[in-house]
């Protein structure tokens, strides 16, 4: 059952697809107080839980802290960030009641989740207008289903986007891309995309290229696209003040920027020097925008990543003014303690300051709105552009997209990467931990940055993220470290490749489960709680996950971890993988196990009548045969699975014949439409 109560007169987030009668009783389960903000509270008992959040800090359970719906750009992911790049307003409380809460705001939202009072979970509005949607359903499950059903169906990738991906903000010459995927071919190790960062542009223009580093780029593309290798190009939300550049005279003329509050185009600082913003907020501009990536789509680009669309901003003249006035009043004297930190404090507070959100305003349906006030939709909006784009100019083939910034309703359109993370254990963690709140607020393509992003990662540490990511529907790594992390950069080269080859070899069920979720609005990656309600101890697990209807992951995230705690709800069976011709299959009981896992190995489990179909592995997800199945089983009675499987491009999702009935027993497996046998 959900209910919608309605404060004030809020902007349209188009997040909601359903029409709910806004109800006009005072609302149920909260303390609502109107003080200087808007404040509604919930006593929670000791054993509530509070589930969702998405793309946050710290664990699977929010509580403990304060987390802010305010989408940012920050480098360093400290476990005080309040906010990462995401406003993903959808939590569920499980305890002495369950109850699903969404708040449908466009401006900012807090969530303090018994920081300041450990019992008490505090939501306070920046602005007087949302819409607040509450969930009763009879389990957990439920209760995320129809919140799914209310926001519509989750962005379905391309298959191809299941393979490997490698990328680094460093590649730049047509022989640096040659060079890493012909590396990747030489010690055999299945790839399916390679990425271009921001320096494939000119002068970090978005769709443009640069041609002295890129002279051959539409042969580049095709090139690798007979390999079965795609390339992924990015976009930055900034666009480049400079005549002559086409999206910004065309902007420029057709009206297309955000205003600051004189009515000329908001000028800050980006990644190019001075940018606009195109206001996207407004439905004919994000048409303008969507259409600027037909220029990538011609050249054969059938993927992209959408970067700093929170939208970042590193500087604007009014806060380098601040920061130089302090400068020039300091010049001259000593610096005491208190002036050095007021002036470094000054510079550090330059880039993402929310006072620079208050700068420029958009145009809403004729509505001028100032930008803190809808700042969340602005990512949303950006990548929503792209993906209504890609409806138009590619009505027949799924295309790749995911981005940085986000909101729910941008998960019809897109999947999202986690951004910045570094090369810390802790982050390895963190990813595990966000995979299921994102996937909760509607995202199922996503995952983070293999290896950590920023700092130097090591071998240990890229192995424990790869076998991790194994099991992520976006698989890539990313860096912009000094130390090379490709996966053939270090010694053990051999196995990474055998992970690599048990990702590909998992496919058939990684697409399945992931398919399935989206049109039967469930999550691929879940808690442990969501699978066994009853189960006192699977409810505290922060570190094992279910993935799809027959998995549960339980990652080493430790350094120097060479085995790990495991907790089965369930007799299950173990599956320790080596390679896909090296492992071990042993059955274990209910309860609590000490299992040893290998620096080379991964570990993963399945439930008792439950299969997973696999394939042979191939170089690229294109030059596999998924019509020749195999299967690892957990079964004891006469089961039958669902295997979603098409064309792997298709926008046609929905046709019966790509659903295919695998049934099995303990000595058979069969399928009328492929062939399946026992492994
Ligand atoms: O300010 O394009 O999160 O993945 O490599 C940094 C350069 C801009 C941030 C993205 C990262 C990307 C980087 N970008």
């Amino acid at each position: 059952m959900i209910k919608r109560y309605r404060y004030g007169q809020p902007i349209s987030t188009d997040t909601i697809v359903k029409s709910i009668p806004i109800c006009d009783e005072n609302i149920a389960f909260f303390q609502f107080e109107n003080k200087e903000k808007m404040t509604f509270t919930y006593t929670m008992d000791d054993n509530d839980i509070i589930y969702g959040l998405g793309e946050n800090m710290r664990g699977i359970n929010k509580r403990g802290f304060t987390y802010i719906s305010r989408c940012m750009d920050g480098a360093k992911h400290t476990e005080d960030r309040n906010s990462l790049y995401a406003a993903h307003n959808f939590f569920i409380i499980d305890g002495k009641k369950q109850l699903g809460v969404f708040f449908d705001a466009a401006g900012i939202v807090s969530y303090d989740i018994g920081e300041t009072e450990i019992d008490q979970l505090i939501i306070t509005c920046d602005d007087n207008d949302f819409d607040i949607y509450l969930i009763e359903g009879d389990n957990l499950k439920d209760i995320a289903k129809q919140f799914r059903q209310l926001i519509g169906q989750s962005y379905i990738p391309p298959k191809w986007a299941l393979g490997y991906h490698q990328s680094r903000w460093m590649y730049k010459t047509e022989d640096d891309f040659r060079n890493i995927v012909k590396q990747y071919q030489e010690n055999q190790i299945p790839l399916d995309a390679i990425y271009l960062d921001i320096d494939y542009m000119e002068d970090y223009e978005s769709f443009t290229i640069n041609r002295e580093n890129l002279p051959h780029f539409e042969e580049l593309v095709q090139e690798f696209k007979k390999q079965g290798v795609h390339m992924v190009p990015i976009i930055d939300a900034g666009i480049k003040v400079k005549e002559g550049y086409q999206v910004y005279d065309e902007g420029v003329k057709q009206n297309r920027f955000c205003k600051d509050k004189d009515g000329k185009n908001f000028k800050c600082g980006v990644w190019p020097g001075y940018c606009h913003f195109v206001d996207v907020l407004n439905e004919d501009n994000r048409h303008w925008f969507g259409d600027q990536y037909q220029f990538l789509l011609d050249k054969g680009i059938d993927g992209i990543w959408n970067d700093m669309n929170e939208p970042s901003i590193f500087y604007t003249d009014e806060r380098l003014n601040e920061a130089y006035s302090l400068v020039d009043e300091l010049r001259d004297s000593e610096l005491n303690l208190f002036t050095y930190f007021k002036m470094r404090g000054q510079f550090s507070k330059l880039s993402s300051n929310p006072k620079d959100y208050q700068l420029f305003y958009h145009d809403i349906n004729g509505q001028k709105v100032r930008h803190d006030k809808v700042h969340n939709l602005y990512g949303y909006n950006l990548t929503r552009a792209a993906g209504e784009a890609f409806e138009r100019f590619s009505p027949e083939k799924r295309i790749l997209l995911f981005s940085r910034g986000s909101m729910i309703g941008m998960h019809r359109y897109s999947g999202i990467w986690t951004g910045d993370n570094l090369a810390w254990w802790s982050h390895l963690k963190l990813c595990i931990q966000q995979m299921p709140n994102i996937n909760l607020c509607g995202f199922l393509y996503s995952g983070g940055d293999l290896g950590g992003f920023g700092s130097d990662t090591n071998e240990e540490l890229l192995m424990r993220w790869v076998q991790f990511g194994i099991f992520t529907p976006l698989m890539r790594n990313h860096s912009q470290s000094q130390r090379a992390q490709e996966l053939y950069a270090f010694k053990h080269t051999e196995i990474f490749k055998n992970m690599i080859e048990i990702r590909y070899a998992f496919i058939p069920y990684l697409y399945s489960e992931l398919v399935k979720a989206a049109l039967s609005d469930e999550s691929y990656f879940r808690p442990l709680a969501f699978d066994y309600e009853d189960d006192k101890q699977a409810r505290l697990i922060e570190d094992q996950l279910m993935v799809g209807e027959a998995i549960m992951i339980a990652p080493i995230y430790e350094q120097n971890g060479r085995g790990r705690f495991v907790y089965l709800p369930e007799n299950m069976k173990l599956i320790r993988m080596r390679s896909l011709s090296d492992y071990d299959e042993i059955e274990l009981e209910k309860g609590n196990h000490y299992i040893h896992v290998g620096f080379n190995e991964m570990i993963f489990f399945i439930k008792p009548n439950h299969i997973v179909p696999f394939a042979k592995p191939a170089l690229t997800t294109r030059d596999m045969n998924f019509d020749e199945l195999y299967v690892l089983g957990y079964v004891q009675d006469e089961i039958e699975y669902t295997l979603y499987d098409d064309d792997g491009y298709t926008r046609d999702i929905n046709q019966p014949e790509h659903f295919h009935k695998i049934y099995a027993s303990k000595e058979y497996c069969d399928c009328k439409t492929k062939k399946v046998q026992y492994r």
